[in-house]
């Protein structure tokens, strides 16, 4: 009977390979319905928005996990080759428009919903972002995620499940205050839990070296605490593909079995405060970017995702392979930056304490299998963990990184370099000092087949500056993967009147062809497709300006230039320069009310680091001046500035269909690559930037002439350094730069409150101005007044717009993933069904 009931299930599976249920807009319809009484149990008629939202992301749920199962029973069956990404961080947003565009469900549920009486985009815009990430690292591996489905590329995202991600934003006073953000109170529609596959973690405790029965001395982690990793799963859908890949999200949870033992040796307290820390590991997401704090709880966070990943990853492998040889030809595991490096001695440890490999053969399998990927030269972001903390935390690491160590530098250093004990401390994983430190990204380069940077420049200044030794050591190691964007989120998504402009002239291939959108570049000086053109992007900025008045109680004009800065605050990004500008623009109108400007509205969306002052005192004056310029009448309206809270992947769907401008103003050499710049340039707003990331590589596709580039080079940074920048000279030398710094030390902006702006203009002064924002001023008010030449000649303005959504092809992940499945991965694709 079992035998005939297995035949059964087979055939059923068999014969349903693509859908169990129907995808036309009856079927959608009856299942919405269903999930509305059988899945929430309410009746129609009394149903939410939230539950409507809820019982369609059920709907099309349930569509896209046969999909899942059928690409997971083809991969397990074909034993392809995986591709592992290991990151601390996903931003991925909302789900739902993403899930039914890919997955071609977009017009079936839209009708079904709207003979149900509901609206798509408001059931849609119930869903809280799922924002697990900070910034661009983030939000670039949620990119990937999409474009490795859509490539049919066999890969799987590990990271933590928070259960807060990054806070929600509120000012008060112009201060940035911070609240949890609860992203799962709605529900989660998206997930699947997966106690079938917990995993078991160890930390702290001590290691013994005992002798076995052959006398071999073999090392034991002894007297551990352990904790459970449970596995929360997303699907990740392709576009227009039938791959539906998935993200393992891994929560941590304190281990019953543990708990009992120190229960029974009469450790109550201790037993307590295990719990707790099992409870605590993937409570909240730290909410630093680009810089690390080095505190305890995120190195357990780091080991607690990679050691349930690693063993998650053994265990996929060995059901269906049975040889430890064959691993590093069917596992590639990509790091993103140095989070999950502890993964290296993890891996040894697994191999060689739990597997009895021994080491040489191990070390081969560990480096043959791991990759890593660098975002970032900014000293403050490079990890380094404190040996003693290492030591405690996790005693059997450290013992192996040791032994890394002293085999890379006596083999490979001492082969290189004979006798040359500089090059072996400049080269070392210990960085000597009081107390010693980990270097993790030495450790990621020594223990990856390939190490890459994020854009052409990046790269080049990755082998010039921090790995210039490892360049020397190992010549092929280090190559460049230029970031990219998922067109379907940030165009086909986001601004559909632009896509459907677009697919009237192309054809529908672009979303997964990028490189299809230069064809427009001919309608570039059609006076016809200009007007279309600018037309779409007029609607955005309508609902743009609706969203700002609902939001910020602000009336901005449609027809003023939407100059747009959005990415976090940090100080190498210079909010402060773009604020510098303002105020100058500012004085220049309260000197002349009748000032020939056009007039510009300048939009920003910036989270700050909760611990990060210089940076929340720039949100303070962005936010203190708005109030100023938006309520003086002798401005007439001509500038506003709007810093709506809680910018976040959302706010970018409404804010980046509606820029004109793009502001990407780093000190050249400090932005790895920006990705910021590419969804705005996509979207047929200008840039105006310096040469630094990416922004080289947007320049050269749109050409010198659709660009406004300002401001020191690498090299003139670097030469202004060597000759002993001095702020004062240029403070002391341009009167209105003077007046605009001096006006921010007064209490203009917040009568009766002094020195409300201290740390900002100490910083610019005494400070330093570490990112030269007073030696790139002069010329970014230069390229500023180019850019109000250039809007105010609107066909012109307009050329430029269309050049700029034609030329940035290159910047899709697509482009990105199939560089990476090509030279890092060797990945092929898989067709499902
Ligand atoms: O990664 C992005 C790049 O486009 C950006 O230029 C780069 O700044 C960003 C520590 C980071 N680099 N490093 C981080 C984030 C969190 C953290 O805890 C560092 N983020 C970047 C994608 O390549």
């Amino acid at each position: 009977a079992s035998k005939k009931q297995t035949t059964a299930v087979k055939t059923a599976s068999k014969s349903s390979a693509r859908f169990n249920v129907g995808t036309d807009k009856e079927a959608m319809k009856t299942s919405i319905l269903n999930h509305v009484q059988y899945t929430l149990a309410r009746h129609p008629e009394s149903a939410e928005p939230d539950e409507w939202w809820l019982a369609t992301c059920y709907a099309v749920r349930d569509r896209i996990l046969d999909r899942f199962m059928e690409t997971q029973r083809v991969h397990h069956q074909q034993k392809v080759r995986r591709a592992y990404y290991l990151s601390l961080e996903y931003l991925m947003g909302r789900l739902l428009v993403n899930n039914v565009h890919n997955s071609g469900l977009f017009e079936p549920t839209r009708e079904a919903l709207k003979e149900l009486g509901q609206d798509f985009d408001s059931i849609a815009a119930e869903e809280m972002d799922m924002g697990l990430g900070n910034g661009g690292l983030g939000r670039l591996a949620a990119c990937f995620l999409d474009s490795l489905a859509t490539l049919d590329l066999p890969a799987i995202g590990y990271g933590i499940h928070y259960e807060f991600g990054l806070f929600r934003q509120e000012f008060s006073n112009g201060f940035q205050v911070e609240h949890p953000d609860a992203w799962q109170e709605k529900g989660c529609p998206w997930e699947i839990m997966r106690p079938n596959f917990v995993q078991e973690v160890k930390l702290y405790g001590r290691v013994e070296h005992r002798m076995d029965d052959k006398g071999k001395f073999h090392p034991e982690w002894v007297d551990y605490s352990t904790l459970e990793g449970m596995p929360f799963d997303v699907a990740i859908v392709g576009h227009g593909a039938e791959t539906v890949n998935f993200l393992r999200l891994w929560e941590s949870r304190a281990s019953q079995e543990f708990d009992f033992n120190v229960f029974n040796q009469g450790g109550y307290v201790e037993a307590v405060r295990e719990k707790a820390m099992g409870e605590t590991i993937s409570k909240v997401l730290y909410p630093n970017d680009n810089t690390e704090s080095g505190k305890e709880l995120r190195l357990a966070q780091q080991y607690f995702f990679v050691s349930c990943s690693l063993q998650d990853i053994i265990r996929r492998f060995f059901d269906g392979h049975d040889n430890w040889d064959e691993f590093p030809e069917f596992n590639t595991i990509q790091l993103n930056d140095t989070h999950p490096a502890v993964a290296v001695p993890e891996l040894m440890r697994l191999l060689i304490d739990d597997h009895r490999m021994d080491w040489e053969k191990a070390w081969g399998i560990v480096r043959k299998t791991f990759n890593y990927t660098n975002h970032t030269l900014l000293p403050e972001a490079l990890e380094k963990w404190s040996v003693p903390l290492f030591e405690r935390m996790l005693p059997r690491h450290l013992e192996i990184i040791y032994e890394i160590n002293a085999r890379y530098l006596e083999q490979e250093v001492e082969a290189m370099w004979p006798g040359d004990d500089r090059k072996k401390a400049e080269l070392s994983l210990i960085e000597e000092g009081e107390p010693k430190m980990i270097r993790m990204a030495y450790l990621s380069v020594v223990a990856s087949a390939k190490v890459n940077g994020v854009a052409a420049l990046h790269t080049e200044l990755l082998k010039k500056h921090l790995f210039s030794n490892f360049h020397a050591l190992y010549p092929q190691k280090i190559i460049n993967m230029t970031n990219g964007i998922t067109p379907r989120r940030w165009l086909l998504a986001c601004n559909p009147g632009l896509s459907e402009l677009i697919t009237e002239k192309v054809g529908d291939g672009w979303p997964k062809q990028l490189s299809q959108l230069d064809a427009i570049s001919k309608f570039a000086d059609d006076a016809k497709f200009q007007k279309r053109f600018m037309e779409i992007k007029r609607a955005n900025k309508v609902a743009f300006a609706e969203f700002v008045k609902e939001s910020c109680d602000v009336e901005i004009s449609p027809d003023a230039l939407f100059d747009v800065q959005i990415k976090r605050l940090h100080e190498y990004k210079r909010q402060h320069l773009n604020l510098l500008h303002i105020l100058t623009l500012y004085r220049r109108l309260l000197n002349d009310a009748d000032l020939d400007i056009a007039p510009r509205v300048f939009i920003f969306g910036a989270k700050a680091a909760p611990g990060y002052a210089l940076a929340k005192n720039i949100i303070r004056a962005i936010n203190k001046v708005a109030e100023k310029v938006n309520n003086d009448p002798r401005v007439n309206g001509k500038i506003k500035v709007v810093f709506p809270e809680n910018y976040r992947v959302t706010m970018a769907e409404r804010m980046i269909p509606a820029a004109d401008l793009s502001e990407q103003i780093s000190t050249a050499g400090k932005e790895a690559s920006g990705t910021g710049n590419m969804k705005l340039a996509l979207n047929g707003a200008l840039t105006i930037g310096t040469l630094d990331g990416a922004n080289v590589e947007i320049q050269e596709e749109v050409g010198e002439e659709n660009i406004f580039i300002f401001g020191k080079t690498v090299e003139e940074v670097e030469e202004a350094r060597e000759q002993g920048y001095n702020p004062y000279d240029y403070y002391n030398s341009n009167w209105e730069l003077k007046s605009v710094i001096d006006w921010l030390q007064s209490d203009y902006f917040t009568p009766g409150e002094h020195d409300a702006f201290a740390p900002l203009t100490e910083s610019l002064l005494g400070g330093g101005d570490p990112y030269l924002v007073l030696a790139d001023y002069a010329d970014y008010i230069r390229a500023q007044e180019e850019v109000d030449k250039a809007f105010k000649d609107q066909k012109r303005w307009a050329r430029m717009a269309i050049m700029n959504t034609a030329r940035v092809g290159k910047f899709s992940t697509d482009r990105t993933i199939s560089e990476y499945a090509e030279h890092i991965w060797k990945l092929k694709p898989v067709k499902i069904g």
